[in-house]
């Protein structure tokens, strides 16, 4: 590793977006103080406050939820789909013309390279409103039946990794349904979810449909503990994915859960090995590594192990870590010191049980949360960095000699979110993928995502599914 540097974020793109100095909670259409205390929101990359934001306690959730259901009763589920669609589609064009500012918020916010929050989860944003928009008028064709009606209130927890994209799929399919929700955002990453509640503002959408609670867990709790709930959508980590799960046992409400991943990538011999090598830097270095979704295990068929990592260490080198705004950026911050300690601690286990440690050789700034791009060699299947989830930008690389132990080995996880299978037989991607107990099995490509496919998991990865017409059926009766 180089030596530790000074960095000075590019101070043009900074201009673009006005961040206040505090946030209120927005709770039916205005922005009000909250109850509790607040807390700050800092650039990961530089460690740099960014603004105060209210922290919600019960009494503000609970204002939150009483404006969402007399939304919900006086409003929005009398208003006609073809009506609510309007709404979704102006708050989509708005999202496209305010995507610099988002985009460049959410990569101070969250630490992410501005090329991904710019190319990726911001038109990924619009997609999706664009897409729900045009369900809100054809809901007697979302399987529920004829008269299909929503549920109520939805109370919305979202993590951290891809905070405007985790609020797209909560708020789209729950609006064009016909339900008014409560989101809670992470702690450390508010902003764009409260730039977000501008934009509802501006699309004149009407008070109480979109509410805004930031906090901590303690927040999300007391949203989803609330009695006047109808709908509980959380995506976090498998721990408190549970922990919901058995709070909300034997209430009315209804429940579904996105949570961790631990991705099998499986490349055979007969892939096209730098198309393979791209999928891989792409399905664990991605969002540093920070993804559900991500491909964190790789399985590498025996015979071609030894030029596959060649190539792979290679292409590794040539990723550019630093400042998230700057355009060239590849790999950006770690987006809290919390999670930086986690990788490293996990990192560790894998050095004490034995695995090899390779990484990219890059000098780290002094400030703010950094991990280089690295990968563990002779991994087997027991060590804890081939099972648990490191949630940063660590590949784990395992081998097999078969097709059926690569799928033994792949489908030995508690997860079943996502997998990669990478091959010139087309009648292997069938086969293989069909035996995979994953939610999504990407083949020859990886993180690939669109509004109109539906996404979700298996096992302790969750259950539900976001997107397509079956990110309906959870908002619907
Ligand atoms: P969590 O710690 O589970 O947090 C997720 C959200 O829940 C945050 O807003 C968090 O608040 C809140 N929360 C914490 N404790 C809570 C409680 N007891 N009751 C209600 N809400 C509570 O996860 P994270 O660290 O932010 O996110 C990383 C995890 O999310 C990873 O495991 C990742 O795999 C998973 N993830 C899954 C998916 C899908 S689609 N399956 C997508 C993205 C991420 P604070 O953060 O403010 O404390």
């Amino acid at each position: 590793m180089g030596s530790p540097f000074e960095y000075a974020p590019a101070p043009e793109s900074r201009s673009i977006v006005d961040i206040k100095p505090s946030y209120g909670l927005f709770v039916n259409g205005e922005f009000v103080p909250g109850h509790g205390t607040s807390f700050k929101t800092i650039s990961p990359a530089t460690e740099e406050v960014l603004a105060e934001v209210a922290e919600a306690d019960e009494a503000d959730v609970d204002a939150a939820v009483r404006a969402a259901r007399r939304a919900y009763d006086k409003v929005w589920s009398r208003m006609p789909g073809r009506e609510r669609a309007k709404y979704l589609y102006r708050i989509a064009r708005i999202i496209q013309e305010r995507s610099r500012e988002l985009a460049v918020l959410e990569s101070l916010d969250n630490g992410k390279p501005i090329k991904e929050s710019r190319d990726v989860d911001v038109p990924t944003v619009a997609a999706h409103f664009f897409y729900y928009a045009g369900w809100a008028d054809k809901l007697e064709y979302a399987g529920r039946g004829p008269d299909p009606q929503p549920l109520g209130v939805a109370g919305q927890v979202i993590p951290w990794n891809f905070p405007l994209l985790m609020l797209a799929w909560k708020i789209a399919p729950a609006l064009a349904c016909g339900n008014t929700v409560v989101l809670k955002p992470a702690e450390t990453t508010p902003l764009t979810a409260l730039l977000f509640a501008e934009i509802c503002q501006q699309a004149d959408l009407p008070p109480g449909v979109v509410n805004i609670v930031t906090g901590a867990g303690a927040t999300g709790q007391a949203l989803v503990g609330h009695p006047d709930v109808d709908k509980v959508a959380f995506t976090g980590s498998t721990a408190v994915g549970k922990a919901i799960a058995r709070s909300v046992a034997g209430t009315r409400k209804r429940v579904t859960l996105e949570l961790g991943g631990k991705a099998a990538n499986i490349v055979f011999d007969d892939a096209p090995i730098d198309q393979a090598v791209e999928g891989i830097v792409d399905g664990i270095f991605f969002n540093q590594g920070h993804v559900c979704c991500a491909g964190s295990r790789l399985l590498v068929q025996e015979n071609v192990y030894d030029e596959l990592l060649e190539r792979l260490k290679r292409r590794m080198s040539t990723l550019r870590m630093g400042d998230p705004l700057d355009k060239n950026t590849d790999i950006g911050a770690i987006n809290s010191g919390e999670q930086l300690q986690r990788i490293r601690e996990l990192s560790e286990v894998g050095d004490a049980e034995g695995a090899e440690r390779w990484e990219v050789a890059c000098d780290l700034p002094t400030k703010g949360y950094w991990f280089p791009p690295t990968i563990f060699t002779g991994v087997s299947q027991a060590h804890r960095i081939a099972r648990e989830e490191i949630f940063g930008p660590v590949l784990s690389v395992l081998t097999f000699r078969t097709p059926a132990e690569a799928v033994e080995k792949a489908n030995n996880t508690p997860y079943g979110l996502s997998a990669g299978v990478w091959t010139d037989k087309g009648s292997r991607i069938l086969s293989i993928a069909h035996q995979l107990r994953a939610g999504v099995v990407w083949a020859n490509t990886f993180n690939k995502f669109d509004p109109t496919s539906p996404f979700g998991g298996y096992q302790e990865s969750g259950y539900g599914r976001e997107g397509g017409r079956h990110g309906l059926e959870a908002y619907l009766r």
